[in-house]
């Protein structure tokens, strides 16, 4: 889930006018559009998923359940830059026990941290029949949703900063996934979202911002191979608990610097 924190100081500014392109030669239509494509099948793939994920929960399988929840997620977190336009189904989706009164044990806590607590923590699919079923129908409406939703361009580019901002902020520290240690699965799926939405802009600026894009070419690909070391031989990562101290420190300075360029990015574009 994006802070609503950060959320508001970041796309403060963009909310508060009407964006117009500095250069009229700037067509964002284009982008727009097929980042369009991008959310839509990244949202089916989760509908998919998580009808196989829910199942194995209400099927009483933990194993399985289990093997499932990290793959599962990395389709909705791939998509997680632009959660601001669906703030409700990010909350009931993937909030954190933090966000409760009562914590883990609060009725109000939903969705696939709720669903991780209870696999991991009290290792048991018992008494998850009901959150998987509420996170199935999220997630459903999630991908209804899409077709119709509008993709201001200040919040898609603004949102791929906030994701950078959020996992220098937070997520290097290991909140999201404390219960079961898939972070890695998430952080690789982050930057692939946000690097999704600057590869699909980078052609406006590339010209005039040579010095710009070879900067944060480079920072992808650092933060890439750092995560590259860390893969297993089935496409997936292991424990968070496995990152060295040393990669850490340099993911998280890559993350900031990231964040900071990424947030430069909506001037650019003449995005305010
Ligand atoms: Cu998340």
């Amino acid at each position: 889930m994006i802070s609503p924190f950060l959320r508001s100081t970041a796309l403060g500014l963009a909310l508060a006018g009407p964006a117009l392109a500095a250069d009229p030669s700037l067509d964002l239509v284009g982008p727009l559009s097929d980042y369009k494509i991008f959310v839509a099948e990244n949202t089916a793939q989760l509908v998919s998923d998580a009808e196989a994920f829910t199942a194995a929960i209400k099927a009483g399988d933990l194993d399985k359940a289990k093997a499932l929840f990290a793959p599962t997620r990395t389709s909705y977190e791939r998509v997680e830059p632009i959660a601001e336009l669906f703030s409700d189904l990010d909350v009931s989706i993937d909030a954190r026990a933090d966000d409760y009164e009562k914590a883990e044990q609060d009725p109000g806590f939903t969705g696939f941290h709720r669903i991780e607590y209870g696999l991991w923590s009290e290792g048991s699919t018992q008494g998850l029949e009901g959150h998987a079923d509420r996170l199935l129908a999220d997630i459903r409406e999630l991908d209804s949703r899409i077709t119709a939703l509008t993709f201001p361009p200040e919040v898609v580019v603004g949102g791929a900063a906030v994701l950078m901002e959020e996992v220098a902020a937070t997520k290097i520290s290991g909140e999201e996934d404390r219960y079961s240690r898939t972070d890695l699965w998430d952080f690789d799926a982050n930057f692939e979202g946000a690097e999704k939405i600057y590869t699909l802009f980078r052609p406006l600026i590339a010209d005039g911002e040579a010095d710009f894009v070879a900067k944060v070419d480079g920072n992808f690909q650092a933060v890439r191979e750092v995560l590259a070391k860390y893969e297993t031989p089935e496409g997936g990562f292991v424990s968070y608990e496995e990152l060295t101290d040393s990669d850490r420190n340099i993911l998280s300075a890559k993350v900031n610097t990231l964040a900071e360029d990424l947030a430069t990015l909506r001037g650019k574009l003449g995005l305010g």
